[in-house]
């Protein structure tokens, strides 16, 4: 694995593979085999743009080439950049072909972010959609340290030829962990665990050729890019339909033309399709199953999204660093967030001092398998705190078991916000506010949100004179910050509420 990267001891991933689950696949081969056997059917769809499977791949391998004149090499890091458009897939499988490694960043991130991203993971490339949504990527990438920087709109394409195969069971990219440190970390993961991750996610959803999946959140996002989302579509001869924006405006169209059958939504978006969907003239009814997760839901709501939007909802709970569980059936949805999707996942809910509470108790979830990850990219101390003694990745979530094995998330010990469907680090949006000349002191809480589940707050204790919300926002903004992480409210306080341990009691803020 590449260097920094914490792999699977030896005997899991001995055992992973002789159990079938690791099968030595690059995700660049799974494309070319799902070439050769679809390769004239629709595999993306965007605006009136179709592609063909045949077309997709040759469109990588010429791409592929184009990088390496350009000069990419395999394990350079490229951080990618993207709205959703057919190039993302185009130019990811293009970097995964040559064995380079893309970062995933969101469209919504700033200067801020990508230079952090750049430096964390030493990034040589960038490669972004110049100017979209009125924002111009290519003047915020200029400011940074790249050696290489390609727009969407420029010409790459190369005379396609053979690249070394990657290793299988090295990285093929990372994903941005939600974040409850003052920066967000990167999750490497590998060619053998993320075609795992897609083609079991698939076989859950039970996806064939004959399915139609719309690509509503942002493909980034690793439950639009393989919970079974993009990839687990593509392997089993699917259509991808990309829509521009989750709104019913954008997607009800694109469900009735292209006759979709699967999608995937967060719990705030899916509260406006349900309202949306009892005066749409819109045809809904080509689906089948609608995949609700990133967040808590509230129980009347979960039983109004069904008979809402004429499908079967599954609720799924999932993260970047690995661990997936669905819910199999009608009944299941309506009071649990499923059962993890492979027999190798291992789930344990432990108390404070580590051990398993008795079945049933609440307690903070801990995870491994052959898809949750071992160890965050470049940052040793933090991987000591975030991982058990024995390789469990500490979620921060609490949960608990029902006597079936169903997950039940009941709520959180990490500082992470939950915003729609965005994470926000309390952390990070303190490190911004503290700069503030007028603050003294800070703390970050979510707070609950009909509409979004949780805003987010900013606890302030002002120096002389208090600072507006609106001038903390503007502060905010002019630090080239993500705009989706700028406080929602802000409450003046004369001191923090402590904890026993003499730490911000975040709770009592709540
Ligand atoms: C409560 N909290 C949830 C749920 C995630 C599929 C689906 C979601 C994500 C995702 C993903 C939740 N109920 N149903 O990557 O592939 C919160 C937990 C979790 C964190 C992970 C996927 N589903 N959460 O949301 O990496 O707190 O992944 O640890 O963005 O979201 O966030 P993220």
């Amino acid at each position: 694995m590449l260097d920094g990267c914490t792999p699977w001891p030896a005997e899991f991933a001995e055992r992973y593979r002789e159990q079938g689950y690791w099968r030595g696949e690059t995700l660049g081969a799974v494309l070319r085999t799902a070439a050769k056997d679809f390769g004239p059917r629709t595999a993306l769809v965007h605006g009136d743009r179709r592609i063909s499977y045949a077309a997709l791949d040759e469109w990588a391998d010429r791409l592929a080439a184009g990088f390496a004149d350009h000069g990419i090499r395999p394990d350079e890091r490229v951080i990618v950049q993207l709205p959703n458009v057919p190039e993302f897939v185009a130019i990811c499988f293009a970097l995964f072909r040559l064995g380079a490694k893309p970062v995933f960043a969101l469209a919504a991130h700033r200067h801020t972010e990508i230079r952090h991203l750049q430096e964390l993971s030493g990034a040589t490339a960038y490669i972004g959609p110049g100017t979209h949504r009125g924002f111009d990527y290519r003047e915020m990438a200029k400011q940074i340290d790249f050696r290489l920087r390609f727009d969407l709109g420029a010409d790459i394409a190369g005379i396609p030829r053979d690249f070394p195969e990657p290793d299988p069971s090295d990285v093929a990219f990372f994903l941005l962990s939600g974040g409850t440190t003052a920066l967000p970390k990167l999750i490497p993961r590998t060619h053998d665990d993320y075609v795992y991750q897609t083609r079991t996610a698939a076989s859950v959803c039970e996806l064939s050729a004959d399915d139609v999946y719309l690509a509503t959140l942002p493909i980034e996002f690793n439950f639009a890019w393989g919970s079974p989302g993009v990839l687990g579509t593509l392997w089993n001869g699917g259509k991808v339909v990309i829509a521009d924006s989750p709104s019913p405006d954008d997607c009800f169209p694109l469900i009735e033309r292209e006759g979709v059958t699967v999608t995937a939504l967060v719990p705030s978006l899916t509260q406006i399709w349900v309202e949306v969907a009892e005066w749409t003239e819109a045809d809904l009814s080509t689906l089948r199953l609608l995949q609700v997760g990133g967040a808590r839901m509230r129980p009347e709501f979960v039983r109004s999204i069904g008979p809402a939007l004429g499908c079967r909802l599954q609720q799924v709970f999932g993260m970047a660093e690995g661990l997936l569980t669905f819910t199999r059936g009608e009944e299941d949805a309506l009071r649990t967030q499923g059962t993890p999707i492979s027999p190798a996942d291992e789930l344990r809910i432990t108390d404070e001092t580590g051990n398993d509470v008795p079945t049933g108790e609440i307690g903070e979830l801990v995870t491994r398998g052959p898809y949750t990850l071992r160890g965050y990219y470049r940052v040793p101390e933090h991987n000591k705190k975030a991982f058990t003694a024995d390789g469990f990745y500490r979620t921060g979530d609490l949960a608990r078991l029902t006597g079936n094995g169903e997950l039940v998330i009941e709520g959180r010990i990490k500082d992470m916000i939950i915003r729609g469907g965005d994470k926000i680090s309390s952390g990070e949006v303190e490190s911004h506010l503290a700069e503030h000349p007028a603050v003294a002191g800070v703390a970050v809480v979510g707070v609950p949100d009909e509409f979004l589940g949780e805003r987010i707050c900013a606890y302030v204790i002002p120096r002389e004179t208090a600072p507006s919300l609106a001038e903390l926002r503007e502060f905010m903004h002019g630090r080239d910050v993500a705009e989706y992480k700028l406080p929602d409210l802000i409450k003046l306080i004369d001191a923090f509420p402590l904890t026993p341990l003499g730490k911000v009691d975040r709770k009592a803020l709540r």
